[in-house]
């Protein structure tokens, strides 16, 4: 059996954390994952409170297990969000593309175990100092906005800068990943991409299959300097490289971008949709339920750190 310091402070089974994507990560899929002995977390990305408080509810409806909420920094409603997880007593909060340093002490204050995705050596620090419980450190083979360094790299680094548990995000789709990631010093892993793939996960079916049928090198990078998003290669990302060819300016991208998550999520529109998706992509091969992808991961695992340990004699 493997556990971790994760599994304790989390209160769950599994040192396997779901990523809060946005659109993606609803309450079904967020309660599968927790209900199978991982951390769920449902995306707010975007979305009004009112949204986020049904999923929420959607979850409780489901499980009694602890998961969380991701509170997206660029979200106009990030206030309101952080009153609505301390009033309903979300376990968890982690937070993605900004600093959730001011918000720390409401949090703290109601219960809430607060976990900020970094993708830097600095701002993990900084967070630390501010009392926040855990880090994601993130590298950039994630899918969507990412960061500089990959995960390789990057977590050594930031568990040799902090003492409070690390959990690795970024190429990881399986229990090889998950042991590497140990083996770097991590308490835990999170998966985004490979959850997609949950029977759980609500979205469209085209976006599932693009991941199924994705090769080594469709994880692409668009965008500009100080926002590039990995997405999965189609007409869309061919029409960023146009833009970019032609140095157009960051409004032109922006509007380029605008709505295509939702296109690729809700309508499957797989040319022009924003297919999100890390360079574990590649990795993953089936469409099965939550729980099984968690226990193929914590097998394999298992199976690989038996035998690493009998490598040393
Ligand atoms: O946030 C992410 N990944 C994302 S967000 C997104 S796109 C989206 N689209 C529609 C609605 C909502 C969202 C797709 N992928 N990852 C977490 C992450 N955060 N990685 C790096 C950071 C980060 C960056 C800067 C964290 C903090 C930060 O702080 C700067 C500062 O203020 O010091």
């Amino acid at each position: 059996m493997l556990r971790t310091p994760l599994c304790d402070l989390l209160g769950i089974t599994y040192p396997i954390i779901q990523g809060g994507m946005a659109w993606v990560a609803t309450g079904e899929l967020a309660a599968a994952v927790s209900k199978a002995g991982g951390l769920g977390i449902i995306g707010a990305g975007n979305a009004p409170p009112e949204t986020v408080r049904q999923e929420i509810h959607k979850v409780r409806e489901r499980t009694d297990n602890p998961f969380g909420v991701n509170i997206y920094y660029m979200s106009p409603y990030v206030e309101e969000l952080i009153d609505l997880v301390c009033a309903e007593k979300v376990p968890v909060v982690t937070t993605g593309a900004g600093n959730p340093g001011k918000h720390l002490p409401k949090l703290k204050a109601a219960g809430v175990k607060v976990i900020p995705v970094v993708a830097s050596v600095a701002l993990a620090k900084r967070l630390e100092r501010l009392g926040v419980d855990a880090l994601v450190a993130e590298g950039m083979e994630c899918g969507g906005h990412i960061g500089e360094i990959a995960t390789m790299p990057l977590v050594p680094q930031i568990v040799d800068a902090v003492h409070i548990p690390v959990i690795a995000a970024g190429g990881i789709a399986d229990g090889r990943g998950l042991a590497a990631v140990l083996a770097l010093g991590a308490a835990g892993v999170q998966m985004g991409t490979r959850f997609i793939c949950a029977e759980e996960c609500t979205v469209h079916p085209n976006y599932k299959e693009a991941i199924l049928k994705a090769g080594d090198r469709d994880a692409v990078v668009t965008g500009m300097p100080g926002h590039y998003v990995r997405v999965l290669k189609n007409k869309l990302t061919r029409q960023f490289e146009e833009l970019a060819a032609r140095g157009a300016s960051w409004e032109e991208m922006d509007r380029l971008g605008t709505g295509k998550l939702r296109a690729a999520v809700v309508e499957g529109d797989v040319e022009y949709g924003s297919l999100m998706a890390g360079q574990s992509a590649a990795l993953v091969r089936e469409i099965k339920p939550a729980a099984a992808i968690i226990e193929e991961i914590m097998a394999e695992a298992e199976a690989i750190i038996s035998r690493l340990g009998k490598l040393v004699r």
